[in-house]
Parts: C-alpha cells; structure tokens; sequence
C-alpha cells in the first residue's frame, strides 16, 4: 500500500467498509478513485479499486436481471396447451382450477382472495393441460405482468357468476381487457389503431349454476348477450358440466393427439405427440426430432384420415388420435 495517500482517501476507505448496500460501496470506492493521486506507484490500487466497482456493478445488474425474470406472472408453459382462469372477483376462478387441477389455491367467500397466479395440470384424457389461476380483473389497479401473461396463453376462460350481475361482469371483463388490447380472437382490431393486439380464443364459463334459478339466469345472458360468445354453465359445488368443460378446453386448443411407431414394433399410445390442427406428417416429424424433418424418407398412418398402414405424403395434414411410422 503506497504511503502516500491523503487522509480524504482513508475516511472514504472507512465509509466504504461501513456501506450497506453495493450501491454506497460502488460510491465510496469511486471516490478514493478520485482521491488517489495518479502515478507509478498507485497503478495497482487503481486497477483494484476498479475492479472491484465493476464487479459489484455486474453483481448489481444480474440481481436487477434475476427480479425481472422472477415475475410470478413469467409461468413456463407445460403440457398440451396453457389456459388462464380470468375474471372478475368472487366468480369461483380458484375453485375451478382447485376442482380440474393437482393444484390448491386458496377459495374463500371474500373477493380478491387471489392475488398470484397459481398453476396445475388438469388431465384430459391422455394429454395434460395446464390451468392458471389469476387475480381477479380490477379496474383500479392492473398490473402490466398480468396482462403481459394474458396476452400470451393459448385460451382464456372468462369467468362470471351467474349468482352476482353476470352482464355486468362480462362487459367490465371485455371492456379492460380490451383497454389493454386483448380481444377475443374472432373479434378484428380497430382498423384505425396501429399498436399490436391479441387475438386470444375466449371462452366463457358462467360459474355457480348450481340450480334452476341459476339456469333462468343462464338462459337469459344467452340472450342477452346474442349468441356472440362461446360459453359454458358450469357449477363446482354441484359437479354440473365439469367433464364437459375439460372438454371444450381441449377443442378450443385447436390441438391433435399423434401416436408414434416404429418400424417392426407396436405403436406407442401412453404418450402422444401434441400438434396444432391442421399439422402435418413433416411437422410431426420435426416433433419427434428435429433432424428427421430432413431425413424422412417416408411415412405411413393408421387412423381416420387414411386406410390402415397407408403410405403418405410429408404434406399429409393428420387427425387427432393418428398413428405416424416415420422411415428415416
Ligand atoms: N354456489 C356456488 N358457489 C361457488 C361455486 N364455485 C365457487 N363458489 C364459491 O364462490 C366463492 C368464491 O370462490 P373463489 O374460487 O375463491 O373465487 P375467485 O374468483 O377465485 O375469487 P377471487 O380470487 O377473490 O377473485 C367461494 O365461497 C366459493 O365456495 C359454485 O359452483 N357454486
Ligand atoms: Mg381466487
């Protein structure tokens, strides 16, 4: 340590040892950086203090890094297809999630129970899809993560509650979402409005049918409403449509179930390859591993978009349940 540094160097030498947080050492040792007088004999003391501010910087940027990737609403996509639950509060959206799903969010007779996304998988069948309870829908408070999520799941089931203003509750639903551009996926942008929208497929679940009475009141949202969404009347407590719901969730996916086999061997039919409608031989292909794309040679199905074992083309579009033998 040369000795002849001035005394400002060592009561900012003192106040960095005392810091806290990286911040005020990042301060404290950018001022005995300044303080040092600048010759030969310092050169290595510089070149420390220097290297000690840029890794308390770099240390200070992965941990801003880190906060923005911990989002709660930053939730990976799992299994055939990801829905979120979203609604106003108090429409039973935990219990739903709670009923279809492996996951426990908590229920409760208050709203804005929720205020995190909780995620499960709900088995449909020999598929997985994951289910994501959400906040309730709050004009007065919208958080940009959330809305950020919404505008990337795969489907989205509105939910209302036919025991609490349910045209009420579907038009402020519609109208915030769309004041943060997510509009159902039938519905064109405004022509006029040049920002990007998202188009989501919708469906509506009218919660808490549990009686007659709720079942008058379904009929005349129907109504109400013109036929113009795609909706379902389901209660929870009374397991009324529950089947029926997993489901509609699995059309709305607009997804195929793909069986593969191999050569000389039974197909494998535990566990199906996931494909957008309208998918291909050559897509299935891509799925099963990305080099047999280019090295498929050719290909034969059984199902019902083909007679049994039949030769087909890499542009063959399959249907759900098809079993795919790929020759490579
Ligand atoms: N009658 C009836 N009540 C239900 C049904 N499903 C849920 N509930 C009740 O509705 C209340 C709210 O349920 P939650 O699942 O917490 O509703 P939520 O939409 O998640 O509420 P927030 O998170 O507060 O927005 C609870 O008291 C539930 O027991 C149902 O099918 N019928
Ligand atoms: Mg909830």
């Amino acid at each position: 340590m040369p000795t002849n540094l001035p005394p400002d160097y060592f009561e900012a030498e003192k106040r960095y040892r005392e810091a806290n947080t990286p911040a005020e050492k990042i301060v404290c040792l950018e001022e005995m950086l300044t303080i040092i007088p600048k010759h030969k004999g310092t050169d290595k003391l510089r070149a420390d203090l220097r290297r000690r501010i840029s890794k308390l910087k770099s240390a200070a940027q992965a941990k801003k890094g880190v906060g923005k990737r911990e989002s709660v609403f930053r939730i990976e996509k799992e299994g055939a297809g990801q829905v979120a639950i979203a609604g106003p509060p108090n429409t039973g959206k935990s219990s739903l999630v709670a009923a279809l799903t492996n996951a426990s969010p908590e229920i409760a007779d208050f709203p804005c129970t929720t205020w995190h996304p909780t995620s499960g998988m709900m088995p449909v069948d020999d598929i997985q899809i994951q289910l994501v309870d959400t906040p309730a829908l709050n004009k007065e408070y919208v958080d940009p993560e959330f809305m950020d999520f919404l505008r990337r799941v795969d489907l989205l089931l509105l939910t209302v509650d036919l025991t609490a203003g349910t045209i009420q509750q579907l038009e402020d639903a519609v109208t915030l979402l769309k004041e943060n551009r997510i509009i159902p996926k039938h519905v064109e942008p405004p022509a006029d409005d040049r920002r990007a929208w998202f188009q989501i497929p919708f469906l509506v679940i009218a919660a808490k049918n549990d009686n007659e009475d709720t079942n008058a009141v379904y009929e005349i949202f129907r109504e109400l409403t013109h036929n113009q969404w795609e909706m379902i009347p389901v209660s929870i407590h009374k397991n009324k449509n529950v089947d029926l719901l997993k489901h509609k969730i699995f059309e709305k996916l607009a997804i195929i179930r793909v069986y593969s086999k191999t050569p000389g061997k039974k197909a494998d039919m535990t566990e199906p390859f996931v494909l957008k409608n309208g998918s291909t031989v050559a897509d299935f292909a891509e799925k099963v591993h990305k080099d047999f794309v280019t090295k498929l040679k050719s290909a034969r199905l059984w199902g019902s978009s083909a007679f049994e074992g039949q030769r087909v083309q890499r542009d063959h579009i399959l249907n759900d349940g098809d079993v795919v033998e790929l020759q490579v």
